[in-house]
């Protein structure tokens, strides 16, 4: 390409401070280095994470910053080493890298790459996709089939995967069985899907919006509830529901209430109950110890469980068969420049999924 090997001056959406709104700005990306990826993105989904960043809830998180870490591109050059794609191809960019090389890598039961631990190279999640054009290593890029459409796929990149894994990988939701989801975003909603594809016979979807429960019903919830219209607390409404809580709950949603909540409104014996809202940084929670002593299992998931790299491609190949449909969680398609717009649908309540287009 005309533009390998030389910097390109892009649009970006940098974040200067918490608070403030995105500004878009031309930016310098310099050629990959070694082991690098450049990607020109096409599309990008904004994701409840980056609003975190922008409220000030890390603390390690340094501004200036580019956001951005649900998106999908094209290679547009490689540096020296890289085999595993080529300029040309379509990808997704991982913000959840897997470098087949650490422990947990080649553990097949997780997915937290380590790499995760050490120093990003780049500014957010490894990826920063609300920007024309990122570097990222070859170990956080997958490639995927050229027939998926980029501003439907991108949402794989985090919000569908995180979701519908959370229900298939890491609860290992059984047929017949029952699930209470909190919070119905593009990451609760993915859960409800999750959840219905693994065969559970009653979906229970909880949230304060109640705009929410129509598109949570017809993706497969079965009863939707809204704790502000209950006399008693949400977990003692989900016990009497189903006689002894759900056998799976989850939390997506990121507050010390509703995951004590979730964590009790699972049985106490076998109930498995999931994190995925990401806290505010500085938050601890206290909970009686008795909640777990009898049996029940609290686990975290991170994007899903997905070895990101090997699963990716299968994710898109699955979406491209009709497997799933998560084209249902965009609500909105804007021009790259509304990025501000997208942030103001989603606080409000008012989008599921905006995709923003390059
Ligand atoms: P979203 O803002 O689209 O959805 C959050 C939903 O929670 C909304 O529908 C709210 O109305 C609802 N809600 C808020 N407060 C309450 C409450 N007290 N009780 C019930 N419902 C409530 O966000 P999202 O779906 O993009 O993300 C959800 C969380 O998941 C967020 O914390 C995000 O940072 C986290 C996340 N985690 C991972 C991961 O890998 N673990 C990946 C992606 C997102
Ligand atoms: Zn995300
Ligand atoms: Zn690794």
């Amino acid at each position: 390409m005309a533009t390998s090997g030389k910097v390109i001056r892009c649009r970006a959406a940098v974040a200067w401070a918490a608070g403030h709104p995105l500004s878009i700005e031309e930016v310098e990306v310099a050629p990959p280095k070694a082991g690098e990826v450049r990607i020109k993105i096409v599309a990008t989904g904004i994701c409840h994470t980056d609003e975190h960043v922008l409220k000030g809830c890390f603390p390690n998180v340094e501004f200036p910053v580019i956001l951005g870490h649900e998106g999908a591109g094209i290679v547009e050059s490689v540096g020296e080493g890289v085999t595993s794609v080529k300029p040309g191809d379509k990808v997704i960019p991982l913000c959840l890298p897997q470098c087949g090389e650490c422990s947990f890598c080649l553990n097949p039961e997780s997915n937290y790459c380590l790499k995760c631990q050490g120093k990003q190279i780049h500014h957010f999640l490894w990826v920063s996709t609300f920007a024309e054009y990122t570097v990222v290593p070859e170990y956080a890029v997958a490639k995927i089939d050229p027939a998926a459409p980029l501003d439907k796929i991108c949402l794989l990149g985090c919000g569908f995967s995180t979701g519908y894994g959370a229900a298939v990988n890491t609860a290992k939701v059984k047929p017949g069985s029952t699930c209470a989801i909190f919070g119905l975003g593009g990451v609760g909603l993915s859960v409800v899907m999750g959840c219905k594809a693994a065969g559970a016979s009653r979906i229970i979807a909880v949230d304060i919006n109640k705009d929410k429960f129509a598109k949570a019903k017809e993706l497969g919830a079965t009863d939707c509830i809204n704790p502000r219209d209950c006399q008693k607390p949400i977990q003692e409404v989900l016990t009497e529901m189903t006689g002894q809580g759900v056998d799976y709950s989850f939390e997506a949603i990121g507050l010390k209430e509703t995951m004590i909540a979730a964590l009790a409104s699972c049985n106490m014996s076998t109930g498995i109950c999931v994190m995925i809202g990401v806290p505010n940084s500085a938050s601890e929670i206290s909970l009686d110890p008795m909640l777990l002593l009898t049996g029940r299992a609290w686990k975290g998931s991170t994007l899903g469980g997905w070895k990101t790299r090997d699963c990716m491609p299968k994710l898109v190949s699955s979406y491209l068969e009709k497997e799933f449909n998560s084209d249902l969680l965009i609500t909105h398609t804007l021009p790259f420049a509304k990025v501000n717009e997208g942030f103001e649908l989603l606080r409000a309540g008012k989008s599921i999924r905006s995709v923003l287009l390059f």
